[in-house]
């Protein structure tokens, strides 16, 4: 098994508890950059034994984070798949330093992969990286999931190297998305601009075909809900309590991140501020939001212009005993997160376009089955497809957001327990284990390609 570990994808989060109990359960290992900086790269590999997982981990050098991760990765293929063409850069050295790592990347691993492991490549780091293995010989079964949306034909094209992006992901033997709207825009892309046809579930170009699926991510449903009722997830339930000293609280968790829609949550709840003045000193809006990517721009100046907005919503309706938002920069750990989300009246997910959000469904296993909380959630999260018992909103309308908040603090026990439970009922069913051997099953059911098995 393969996968990055230089990915911010929920690396404090599920994914990486996931795949730990995936690699544990298959005797797997875990390749991917080790976060780490070097002088040259030599492919040296360090090896780790953490909790039954192994890991093997490579540093890169300066030019490589700059152009690869920093670059490429972040600065090209993450905001244009966010739908974010305008922070889009298009750069031939960050693609060619794309390209440089995944080759050397393949190179590393090749040598460590046996004749009939399965190698499963995880996220938008590593497109090309299925490739290069076959270009090395591989003819092992080859698995890759997309953790982000996969944007509509036509903003796609406006990447230099869509083309070649897209056929490299025909080296893959499965591949995975969140949701139907993701692999539709997939096999979009792919019949009307490389002329691939779709037969049976299966896209063929050439002597090629490859499964593609939606298979939505989960979490530990039990393990989370477990979390919340915890010794430090009571303490910190208690802290949330006594702080918001009879107030409702309102929560979001995120990564300091422009495809999180913070500023138009921010604004959002600001309009819910000047609609209902009397419900003013009567809510709390608490936004977490560690850190990341911060060596990049765009990153930057969302972080400046969030405490411009925080300070300003402040300033314009604080009164003595009574501020309307705290804006915490930093991460907690999850039983303590977990405790939070219980404390909270309403869990606020406002992304502008999100792969699936996982935050959305912690926020839901946390809750007290009796009196559970309410989850307002943004429609372009893939978590929508599965969670349509949330209150639904266009979060680019501070209107919505505004009436939502109020429907969601007037709303009925009883609706708050029913929509809670339908909720719950998904993620528990859909949860972690099942998506990984959803997507392990059929990766393991894909017949080799008959003249490799001629050749075998
Ligand atoms: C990508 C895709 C997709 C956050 N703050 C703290 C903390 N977190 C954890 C959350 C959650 C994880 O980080 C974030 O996961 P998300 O799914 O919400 O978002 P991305 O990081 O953007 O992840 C996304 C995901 O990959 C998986 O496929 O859902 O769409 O963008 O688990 O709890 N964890 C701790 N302290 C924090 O302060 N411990």
């Amino acid at each position: 098994m393969s996968a990055p570990t230089g990915s911010n994808s929920g690396a404090q989060g599920g994914l990486a508890v996931a795949l730990a109990s995936a690699l544990r359960e298959y005797k797997g290992m875990w390749f991917g950059w080790s976060g780490e900086q070097t002088d040259e790269y030599t492919g040296q590999i360090t090896f780790q034994r953490n909790q039954g997982v192994t890991t093997a981990t490579v540093d890169l050098e300066e030019q490589d984070i700059e152009e690869y991760y920093n670059g490429y990765a972040n600065r090209t293929l993450w905001p244009l798949f966010h739908y974010r063409v305008d922070l889009a850069e298009y750069e031939r050295e960050f693609a060619g330093g794309y390209q440089r790592v995944n080759e050397r990347f393949a190179d590393t691993v090749q040598p460590l992969i046996e004749e009939d492991d399965a190698v499963w490549i995880q996220d938008y780091h590593l497109f090309p990286l299925g490739e290069e293995l076959r270009k090395r010989g591989s003819k092992n079964r080859l698995g890759f999931f997309l953790h982000i949306p996969w944007p509509p034909r036509r903003l796609l094209s406006i990447l230099p190297e869509a083309q070649a992006l897209v056929r490299s992901l025909f080296a893959y033997d499965v591949i995975g998305f969140h949701t139907e709207e993701w692999l539709q825009s997939f096999c979009d892309y792919a019949e009307h601009e490389l002329g691939a046809a779709m037969i049976d579930g299966n896209l063929h170009l050439g002597d090629r075909q490859v499964k593609v699926m939606a298979c939505p991510i989960g979490i530990d449903a039990q393990e989370f809900a477990g979390l919340a009722t915890s010794t430090r997830g009571r303490l910190s339930f208690r802290q949330m309590r006594d702080a918001a000293v009879g107030r409702d609280m309102i929560v979001g968790v995120d990564r300091l991140d422009y495809s999180k829609g913070l500023e138009e949550r921010f604004l959002g709840y600001e309009r819910f501020l000047v609609e209902h003045p009397e419900e003013r000193k009567e809510v709390t809006l608490l936004q977490i939001a560690p850190p990341s990517r911060a060596t990049v721009g765009s990153y930057q100046k969302i972080r400046s212009n969030l405490e411009g907005l925080a300070g300003r919503i402040n300033g314009a309706y604080a009164d003595i005993d009574w501020v309307p938002i705290r804006y915490v920069n930093q991460g907690y750990p999850r039983d303590v997160l977990a405790g939070i989300y219980r404390a909270a009246k309403i869990g606020l997910v406002t992304p502008l376009r999100d792969g699936m959000n996982l935050v959305a469904k912690e926020y839901v296993a946390a809750q007290n089955p009796e009196d559970p909380g309410v989850l307002i959630l943004s429609r372009f999260a893939g978590a929508a497809s599965q969670l349509a018992d949330a209150v639904l909103i266009n979060p680019y309308s501070a209107e919505e957001m505004s009436d939502a908040i109020m429907m969601a603090l007037r709303m009925p026990r009883e609706e708050r327990i029913e929509r809670w439970r339908k909720m719950m009922d998904v993620i528990s069913r859909e949860d972690i284990g099942w998506w990984r051997k959803t997507f392990t099953d059929a990766l393991m059911a894909n017949p080799l390609e008959p003249e490799q098995q001629d050749e075998d």
